[in-house]
């Protein structure tokens, strides 16, 4: 099988390790980037032990120069490069704007939207000259709506959006297409735990009397869903809710 490569960043955990597990069974070789390399080998194992190929690389999405290791460990694979799926990022702290704190910020804007940013400039170039190239830019749905605490994960968010926007205006008429996916209430190992610096009860209670929130498997499948339509079709933007989740501030719980 003549495999064509997908980079999945924040690949260790979550969202991005189910998106990798995903894109394997679909035939990509994978690459699963992120700073745990432990967890990257262990999952790349576990794709080869299913049939699948992906390779591990370390990055850092906030440091220029993993970034650009990344890219060339990815060239080095000498295969087209159809898919990147920016995955890595997340929120820290619920604190409200009167108070929220400023590396808080710095950080999620860094990863979130920076990380974006620089994964995205350092293998457009490969992604074009395969002629059918897809980025993926999981943002959130609070890229799309705001709540109180979630100011700078929201202020990321949005601007990892705007990027998305931007950067489907910019290539129109080359042969990349742009897919912003917006998850709402997805129950992970981590997602919560690092939005409150370790605190399992507070991690806890976000999901608290709710049915079934999406688990990472249910993203993993809208991104494979939308990156292997035919080329010609564009899912600009995906927003993607539990049942129980109506709207940011609406969510069914039984207790
Ligand atoms: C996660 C959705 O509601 O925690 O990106 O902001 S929310």
């Amino acid at each position: 099988m003549d495999r064509t490569v997908a980079v999945v960043t924040g690949a260790s955990s979550g969202i991005g390790a189910a998106t990798v597990r995903r894109l394997a069974a679909e035939g990509f070789h994978v690459v699963a980037a992120a700073r745990r390399r432990d967890r990257l080998d262990a999952l790349a194992a576990e794709v080869s032990a299913a049939g699948g190929v992906a390779t591990p690389i370390r990055c850092d999405v906030t440091s220029d120069q993993e970034v650009a290791r990344l890219a060339a460990a990815v060239a080095e694979l000498a295969a087209p490069v159809t898919l990147l799926v920016n995955n890595a990022g997340g929120a820290r702290g619920l604190d409200p704007v009167a108070s929220g704190s400023v590396a808080d910020w710095q950080w999620m804007y860094d990863v979130n939207v920076l990380g974006t940013l620089r994964v995205t400039q350092a293998l457009l170039p490969a992604l074009e000259a395969s002629g059918a190239g897809t980025v993926v830019v999981l943002s959130s749905t609070a890229g799309l709506i705001v709540y109180e605490g979630g100011g700078g994960y929201a202020a990321a968010k949005h601007a990892q959006t705007a990027l998305a926007e931007t950067l489907r205006l910019e290539l129109c008429g080359r042969p990349v297409r742009v897919v912003e996916i917006d998850p709402g209430m997805v129950r992970t190992d981590e997602f919560a735990l690092v939005r409150f610096n370790g605190d399992a009860e507070k991690a806890a209670a976000v999901y608290a009397g709710v049915a079934k929130p999406l688990v990472a498997e249910d993203i993993a499948e809208c991104i494979a869903w939308s990156a292997t339509l035919p080329h010609h079709v564009n899912i600009d933007r995906m927003v993607v809710r539990p049942l129980a989740q109506a709207a940011q501030h609406k969510v069914h719980r039984v207790f």
